[in-house]
């Protein structure tokens, strides 16, 4: 299994590591609990995992603003996950800080509670790629040391990232999203996949999920259009975004064409991670609602 693996030694690294334990206090505990409670690395991990990173996090408190965390081009020490405040990451494209508050570059995000950084550079075993500074004072971080991170958090959390990275390369609603953005979203992905005839959406339902088609073929149809499709869906197309958008039913039945596998993300995902894209997502609406007329 992957917890099997990612916890077997692999033959350069030694055989007796164990991962540290930092013991908590009941409050710390159910702090820390919530904190990775909507951390979308966290739900991917199987309950033995889970309790040696919750074991080897620690705490730490930023008792001011305009702390940095991490200095981009430095090397990577631990990854971070927020409780408390809101962090700003600043990004200077030359790859390392230069001199002055102009030096950081430019504020391309902010990380809030339940969100994560750090990661970057642990994984690949390069130089800190942002700048990450505190935006408040008394904001509670907590921390994983690189060690405990690469030998029980990069393969599990990380498996869904690797996995869908190329396909989400390929689909055109996020082509204008920065490689980094996208691989957000492949950390909330969940694989689903439906038989011939299945139905995937069910017109008049409240909307969940947001759909992107992985492969194979989907149809769209409505009941106020006849028996025939209205619309085709293939790779790299998405659906269910129209209930989510406006909070309104769904309002169309999507229904499987053979095979078919989807990769889908739930409400709080898409309004997290595809804001950025909203604007095209409602552009495209009006074309289909001409489409709808047209058949
Ligand atoms: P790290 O270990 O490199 C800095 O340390 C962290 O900032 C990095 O891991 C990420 O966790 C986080 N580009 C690079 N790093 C980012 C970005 C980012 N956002 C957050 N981090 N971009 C912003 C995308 C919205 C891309 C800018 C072009």
């Amino acid at each position: 299994s992957v917890s099997a693996e990612s916890l077997n030694p692999t033959s350069e690294e030694n055989d007796n590591w164990k991962p540290p334990f930092h013991k908590k206090t009941a409050d710390q505990l159910s702090r820390l609990r919530s904190a990775v409670s909507s951390n979308f690395l966290f739900s991917a991990l199987e309950e033995e995992q889970s309790s040696l990173v919750l074991g080897a996090l620690v705490e730490n408190n930023i008792p001011a603003k305009g702390i940095k965390v991490i200095t981009q081009g430095d090397a990577g020490d631990y990854f971070y996950v927020v409780e408390r405040g809101n962090f700003d990451i600043y990004v200077n494209p030359s790859g390392t800080i230069g001199p002055g508050p102009e030096g950081m570059g430019k504020l391309v995000t902010t990380i809030g509670p339940g969100g994560s950084f750090g990661e970057l550079a642990l994984m690949y075993n390069a130089p800190r790629a942002a700048t990450v500074i505190s935006t408040e004072g008394s904001s509670t971080l907590w921390r994983l040391d690189r060690v405990t991170f690469r030998r029980i958090l990069m393969d599990s959390a990380f498996q869904r990232r690797r996995m869908y990275e190329t396909f989400l390369g390929e689909v055109p609603l996020l082509n204008t999203l920065a490689p980094y953005e996208r691989s957000k979203i492949a950390d909330a992905l969940e694989p689903r996949r439906f038989k011939s005839g299945d139905t995937i959406i069910r017109e008049g339902d409240p909307g969940e999920d947001f759909f992107l088609l992985e492969s194979g073929e989907a149809e769209v149809y409505k009941s106020d259009a006849g028996p025939n499709p209205v619309k085709q869906y293939k790779k790299g197309d998405y659906f269910g975004e129209l209930a989510l958008l406006d909070d309104k039913p769904r309002a169309a039945s999507v229904v499987a064409k053979g095979d078919v596998k989807v990769a889908v993300v739930g409400k709080d995902g898409f309004q997290r991670l595809l804001g950025p894209v909203e604007g095209i997502m409602r552009r495209n609406d009006y074309s289909k609602v001409e489409e709808t007329k047209q058949v």
